[in-house]
């Protein structure tokens, strides 16, 4: 292969120029910041698959912890051809897009209820879709006019989510799910959805979840309209969810 040209079926990462795998790595190891401690970064380095690995940065965290920046070669490349993702498909609106949207397909409010629930004590993520000041320049869902929402915070239990919902007579649900350790996340997103099975609700509500760590696909798998991951701004969902309830409301 002409090392100038792409080729998608041996993706390799770009560094300085197309197909020279260079990467960036970093990591802590739990030992002293010297020499030694530089020699087990580059080992761990060629281990995980890059060639000549070089340590960029090696700096002490406390005595006993080092943090490390390593480039290298990366040795594997990726065929781009074969690869296949589940995404959510829907056009993305403006706020004032999705607002307008509501007012000719729904005709009414949209009543949105969101929380972080289970054990999950991170509210940045469900904040950052549903605060009105929103995040990085892009507004939350209490800014928009055509929209109620109503952001229950973190560790809010499946049961109490629920009956809120219920009671707020919502519309869309959104969970938000970070902590991924022993599975937590799909043991509190399950457990939501058999409740509202449980509870013959599940068909009432369009349920959405998202987190660092969440793919379409795995929403899809535990019973989940969807579920939006890293990078998601409210536009996102919100168009998502409207375009979804004016589909079920007009059938
Ligand atoms: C801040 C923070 C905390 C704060 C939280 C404060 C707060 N009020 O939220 C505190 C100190 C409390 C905390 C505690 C813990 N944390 Co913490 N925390 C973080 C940290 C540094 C930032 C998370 C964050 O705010 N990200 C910014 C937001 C904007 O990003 P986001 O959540 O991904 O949200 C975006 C998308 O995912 C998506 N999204 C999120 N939710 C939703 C919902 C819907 C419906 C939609 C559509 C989209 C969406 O949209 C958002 C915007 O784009 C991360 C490390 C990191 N740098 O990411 C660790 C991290 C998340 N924490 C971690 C851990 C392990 C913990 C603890 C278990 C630590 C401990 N041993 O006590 C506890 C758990 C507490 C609990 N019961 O949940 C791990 C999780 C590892 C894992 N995969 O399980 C991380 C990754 C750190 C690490 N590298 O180990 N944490």
């Amino acid at each position: 292969m002409n090392e100038k040209e792409l080729n998608l079926k041996q993706l390799k990462p770009y560094g300085d120029t197309l197909n020279d795998s260079k990467v960036q790595l970093s990591f802590t190891l739990p030992v002293p910041n010297d020499e030694k401690g530089k020699e087990a970064a580059r080992i761990l380095a060629k281990k995980m698959g890059l060639s000549e690995p070089n340590v960029a940065l090696a700096k002490s965290l406390d005595k006993d912890f080092t943090f490390y920046i390593v480039y290298g070669t990366c040795v594997h490349s990726v065929d781009y051809t074969e690869i296949k993702v589940q995404a959510v498909e829907s056009k993305v609106m403006e706020m004032e897009e999705t607002d307008e949207f509501i007012k000719t397909h729904i005709g009414r409010k949209v009543v949105v209820v969101g929380a972080a629930t289970g054990s999950d004590a991170h509210t940045v993520g469900i904040d950052a879709i549903m605060n009105r000041k929103g995040y990085a320049g892009h507004y939350g869902l209490e800014r928009y006019e055509m929209i109620d929402a109503h952001n229950l915070g973190a560790q809010v239990p499946n049961e109490e989510f629920i009956r809120k919902a219920v009671e707020l007579n919502a519309d869309v649900l959104l969970v938000s799910q970070t902590v991924t350790q022993k599975d937590v996340h799909i043991k509190n997103l399950t457990e939501l959805v058999e409740l509202l099975e449980a509870e013959g609700l599940r068909s009432r509500f369009i349920v959405v979840c998202g987190g660092a760590r969440i793919t379409h696909e795995l929403a899809k798998e535990l019973g989940y309209d969807a579920g939006f991951g890293a990078g998601t701004f409210a536009e996102h969902v919100a168009s998502f969810a409207v375009e979804m309830l004016a589909k079920k409301l007009n059938k």
